[in-house]
């Protein structure tokens, strides 16, 4: 099945491309295992941005460009090792950054739906990144896992503990401790992601999911990735979920008067609201 993507943006480290009320962001570093260096991660972070600010846009697939030439696919191997200075990866002008971290919490709370499409090697900070999207579906080929250990970092936000609340304490401590690899059948029975299809059959299942996604309510939706969040989230959760309840009483006739009554330099009237059970 062809699918007719448009090219929403250029970028040199990823691919920005729409249709039909999904985004994809692809990770375009297959001769690195698509790691990502501060640019890659700046790119990411600004599609991203626009396609919450898209109200076209319902669902963003992130995924990584593949295969390499010897044959072998990623979705993303985590930080650039090679640019990886004293106090983090090294960006064009020398500056080190960690905006991974930026970026992670961008997808966490966007508004729209967020799935990772992997093949291939989800490994350390690029197995975050699909642990951050709300739904993960692999292909047959794909291998999970953390490094932190073994290459001098760790990520002990969402990396640790929200991977901790979905594959529970003792698995995620195995993750992090032994920096073993897992296959798609390992993950899925640990309930890492949400399905395992052919290689071949990745994307297609990936827009299946979308477009079922797009036949709901947007609202809906939103309110339920906040309440999900506000769970695991603190402060940062409830503020969230409080701004999508916030969003609804704007649209609300008893939101409006408040404003209406400013404007029209009068006492507002909401005797004529009920006070609800
Ligand atoms: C993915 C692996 C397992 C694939 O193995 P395979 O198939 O044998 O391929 P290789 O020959 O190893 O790799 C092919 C080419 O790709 C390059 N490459 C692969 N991964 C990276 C990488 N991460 N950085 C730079 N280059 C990479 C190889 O060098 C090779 O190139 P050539 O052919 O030119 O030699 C295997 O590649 C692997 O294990 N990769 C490393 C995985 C890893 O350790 N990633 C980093 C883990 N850490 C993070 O991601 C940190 C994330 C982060 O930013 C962060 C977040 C929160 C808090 C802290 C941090 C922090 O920065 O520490």
């Amino acid at each position: 099945m062809e699918f007719e993507w448009q090219t929403a943006k250029t970028y040199e480290d990823i691919l920005y491309q729409k249709w039909d009320g999904i985004a994809k962001i692809s990770i375009n570093r297959p001769h690195k295992r698509n790691a990502f260096r501060p640019k890659t991660v700046f790119e990411m972070y600004d599609a991203f941005c626009d396609a919450r600010e898209d109200s076209s846009i319902g669902v963003v697939l992130l995924t990584g460009v593949g295969p390499h030439t010897d044959g072998k696919y990623a979705f993303c191997a985590g930080g650039d090792q090679s640019v990886r200075g004293k106090a983090g990866y090294l960006d064009d002008q020398g500056v080190p950054r960690l905006n991974v971290l930026d970026l992670q919490r961008l997808i966490r709370s966007l508004p729209k739906v967020t799935i990772a499409l992997v093949a291939g090697y989800a490994i350390g900070g690029g197995h975050v990144l699909h642990l951050l999207c709300d739904l993960t579906i692999a292909a047959d080929n794909a291998i999970f896992g953390q490094t932190g250990p073994k290459v001098g970092s760790f990520d002990g936000g969402f990396g640790a503990s929200y991977l901790a609340r979905i594959v529970g304490q003792k698995k995620a401590r195995e993750i992090w401790f032994l920096c073993r690899q897992y296959n798609a059948t390992e993950a899925l029975s640990m309930g890492l992601i949400n399905c395992v299809v052919p290689i071949q059959q990745l994307e297609t299942e990936g827009i299946k999911w979308a477009k079922e996604i797009l036949e709901k309510s947007p609202i809906a939706i939103r309110c339920l990735k906040a309440a999900f969040n506000a769970d695991c989230d603190g402060q940062a959760g409830l503020q969230e979920l409080a701004g999508n309840a916030t969003l609804l009483y704007y649209m609300t006739e008893e939101g409006t008067e408040g404003k209406q009554a400013f404007l029209e330099k009068r006492p507002p009237d909401f005797r004529q609201y009920p006070w609800l059970p």
